[in-house]
């Protein structure tokens, strides 16, 4: 990928500090600064695709290992009760910001629905 790295791999590398609630060997999944939500948390793969499609053609396992990291997650931090949400914003009418592939994790409150 040619980009400059984005704020992401600077998490990943610990050159940014970052609230860190899970780690794996492929993966690493750490509070969002702009919480949307009681309990949002972002995984990310530690390496670099654009967005979910990217990685989804890329690297399925890899795209597993993400999945999964986002369901623990959910565990640790008490979701699995009452639900929760897995969202991939891709591009520009998602609205995604930061250009590493990262599942959004939300919950710990009623959502609304989504949409507009
Ligand atoms: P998206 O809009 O889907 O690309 O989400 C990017 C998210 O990244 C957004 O919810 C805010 C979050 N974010 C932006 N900068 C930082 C940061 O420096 N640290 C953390 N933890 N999250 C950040």
């Amino acid at each position: 990928m040619s980009d400059a790295d984005t704020l992401f791999e600077r998490i990943i590398a610990r050159e940014i500090p970052a609230d860190i609630v899970h780690e794996t060997e492929t993966t690493l999944a750490f509070r969002d600064i702009q919480p949307q939500a009681t309990t949002h948390v972002l995984v990310v793969p530690k390496k670099r695709y654009r967005n979910v499609a990217e990685l989804a053609a890329a690297d399925p396992q890899l795209l597993a290992d993400v999945i999964g990291t986002a369901a623990k997650v959910a565990e640790l931090e008490g979701l699995t009760e009452n639900g929760y949400r897995v969202v991939f914003n891709t591009d520009a009418h998602a609205g995604q910001t930061v250009f590493h592939v990262h599942a959004h994790v939300l919950g710990g409150e009623q959502l609304g629905h989504f949409g507009r």
